[in-house]
């Protein structure tokens, strides 16, 4: 499937710099700036998964990529950027009581990373209202999520002050294979588990070391985004970020076409 794509970055490559020249000039005001967060396990959750997430923010439009690995497969997982909080991840001493067990609830994390901004939802609301529109957010252990979307001022506003966070909730606790109440109730909703929404992994978005803007040479960033194909396209230069931006354009229309 992603086979398909190939062609289309190419073309992207040459097409999209001279048709969004914004999205290169990342100190420009309205420019599209990119911000970059690693997606650790939330402390004493007892999770093994990892992730990445970029946002590209342009005005108040994003797009937000999030990958995620090793969370609890068949098994939705809401996912939010947070702000206004201390825009970073709980600590273990953000733990508290669940059932007779140190777990961090959601609600214990609110002091670091903040309330919810943005729903990252797979389709329609992205607000808050969706924060557990569990059947609108990825649902399996490992996924790669992408998504443009039009986020509040509030939402950009902190992305550019470095002081969002991104979290994927959904957590298996005891390690059985499922969400159950081990943790007893969500305090979100009395009808869910706590595991279901408890945050899984969590990372503080920052603003990338983009050098000098409009050069399109960044080349020496490759090696900083691991295996991720889209880390290491951005880290590519800006020319490069365009494309991708296109890319990641095309490729959600054709998956809304899809649908
Ligand atoms: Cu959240």
């Amino acid at each position: 499937m992603n086979k398909t794509l190939f062609p289309l970055v190419g073309i992207a490559a040459f097409a999209v710099p001279l048709a969004l020249p914004a999205v290169a000039s990342a100190h420009d005001a309205g420019g599209g700036t990119n911000y970059q967060a690693t997606l650790d396990p939330v402390a004493t959750n007892m999770v093994d998964g990892s992730g990445t997430a970029t946002v590209t923010l342009s005005g108040n439009q994003a797009t937000v990529s999030v990958t995620a690995n090793q969370l609890l497969d068949s098994s939705p997982h809401a996912q939010h950027i947070h702000i206004k909080g201390s825009g970073e991840c709980p600590k273990a001493d953000a733990a508290h009581d669940h059932n007779g067990h140190k777990a961090i609830s959601t609600t214990d994390g609110l002091p670091a990373y903040g309330k919810i901004g943005t729903s990252l939802t797979t389709r329609g609301d992205t607000s808050p209202n969706s924060a557990l529109a569990v059947d609108r957010f990825p649902a399996t252990g490992s996924f790669h999520y992408t998504r443009t979307m039009t986020v509040t001022p509030d939402v950009a506003d902190a992305v550019r002050a470095n002081n969002a966070v991104i979290v994927v909730h959904g957590i298996d606790y005891n390690h059985n294979g499922k969400y159950d109440s081990v943790l007893g109730a969500s305090e979100l909703d009395p009808k869910l588990p706590q595991e279901a929404t408890a945050p899984a992994i969590c990372g503080a978005l920052n603003s990338m070391p983009t050098g000098g803007a409009g050069t399109g040479d960044g080349a020496s960033q490759a090696s900083s985004g691991g295996n991720d194909t889209d880390l290491v396209a951005i880290g590519l230069g800006a020319a490069a970020v365009a494309a991708l931006a296109g890319t990641l354009i095309l490729r959600r229309r054709n998956t809304e076409a899809q649908r």
